[in-house]
């Protein structure tokens, strides 16, 4: 078959039904254009660790979820490439939104599938990708699907807060990762992307529960609404440190390290407000970013936060990362520990950020038996630099 159908059906049906129809528009049109016999919608959980199955008209009921580790759609997935099994009958193609992962569009059909009709899967695999994170805006349908279980009321705020969870750029990628996911206190992590330059961020609010999670929300919106306002790097720092000391009278705090990237250049500015210092490999290399220490937001009424330069050279991957990902500790066992981590993030420097970020954060977990006892959080940045011949913004 020659298969090069238009999108305009799709993208009309898809509108015409409400969002949970999904899967059955995606079937009658990938049946109608190419001859699928079947197809399951899979979203990634909040722990990335299962393919979740999106319930359709036609589907079976009791339908449980793959293995992100141990399954071919796991493995799509993680490889972001389509697979096929069952002599070519079955293919598997990731849901991807601009480096996030969504899920994996799982096709069947009755006869082998030919080149041109696994492009076409592909591409309608990016589709329903842009369709599942936009109908997020207005139904909690797919949100429930990704949860294996309740969330707790703090990380049910700290998810809300968080940016799309990777993203890739001709200058750069980021990806970042929150353990534990179901259950997050006052971790969090945020950047924003201008034609110009990048601003990243990541914060880690004193204590737990619900208490962090309203000091990472205060953090991160005051840090939100200056950043909107047009203001730069300092004056970010200084709004959410006011906005903190207003509410939370200098008891609690939120240890942040926040920087600005120049697209054009890799020239950066960094605030590290009592965070731990972010890691960068540079030639093979894992070094800690020499940071000036500061205060943490919140705490002092009188300081006035400095930015210090960096720049980042092409192919630099930089590592920001939370106190629980070096101080989970097992019972009676030694710390994960930042050398423990140095090797991981060497023996993954090839390994795009937001498989990295998996890997690091399920290593710590592996090490805590699956028990965290504080936030983990970790983001990676691979800056690529401007592309070839580019002056103007990228
Ligand atoms: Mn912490």
């Amino acid at each position: 078959m020659t298969a090069t159908p238009s999108f305009g059906p799709l993208l009309e049906a898809l509108d015409a039904a409400p969002p949970f129809a999904l899967p059955d528009v995606v079937l009658v049109e990938l049946s109608n254009t190419v001859g699928a016999s079947s197809c399951l919608v899979l979203l990634a959980d909040y722990e990335s660790k299962s393919l979740e199955p999106v319930p359709s008209a036609s589907s079976p009921p009791g339908m449980s979820g793959q293995s992100v580790d141990g399954s071919l759609a796991g493995r799509c997935y993680r490889e972001q490439r389509a697979r096929t099994e069952q002599g070519g009958r079955r293919v598997f193609v990731p849901m991807t939104v601009r480096g996030e992962r969504i899920g994996v569009l799982d096709v069947h059909f009755p006869t082998e599938v030919d080149g041109p009709t696994q492009d076409h899967l592909a591409q309608v695999g990016a589709v329903l990708a842009h369709v599942v994170n936009g109908a997020r805006r207005y139904t909690d349908h797919f949100e429930r699907i990704r949860r294996r279980r309740q969330l707790s009321l703090a990380a049910e705020i700290q998810w809300e807060l968080l940016p799309v969870l990777a993203f890739s750029h001709a200058a750069f990628c980021v990806a970042g990762h929150l353990e534990p996911a179901y259950d997050i206190g006052g971790d969090t992590f945020d950047y924003a992307v201008e034609p110009a330059n990048l601003t990243l961020g990541i914060s880690d609010a004193r204590g737990h529960g619900l208490r962090a999670a309203l000091l990472g929300a205060l953090a991160t919106t005051a840090l939100r609404n200056s950043r909107r306002r047009g203001e730069g790097l300092v004056k970010q720092v200084a709004a959410a440190h006011r906005a903190l000391l207003a509410q939370f009278g200098g008891e609690d705090f939120v240890t942040i390290a926040l920087m600005t990237v120049d697209l054009p250049s890799g020239a950066a500015a960094l605030v590290n407000a009592g965070h731990l210092p972010p890691l960068v490999i540079r030639n093979g290399r894992c070094q800690r970013v020499r940071v000036e220490p500061q205060p943490p937001l919140g705490m002092f009424a009188a300081t006035t936060y400095r930015p210090q330069r960096l720049s980042l050279v092409p192919g630099d991957r930089l590592v920001l990362f939370t106190d629980g990902i070096t101080e989970a500790t097992p019972e009676g066992g030694a710390t994960f520990g930042e050398a423990r981590l140095v090797d991981l993030l060497l023996e993954t420097r090839s390994t795009p950020p937001v498989e990295t970020v998996r890997l690091v954060s399920h290593k710590v977990l592996d090490h805590r038996a699956g028990q965290l006892n504080d936030d983990a959080t970790v983001v990676v940045l691979d800056w690529h630099g401007p592309p070839e011949g580019s002056t103007a913004p990228v």
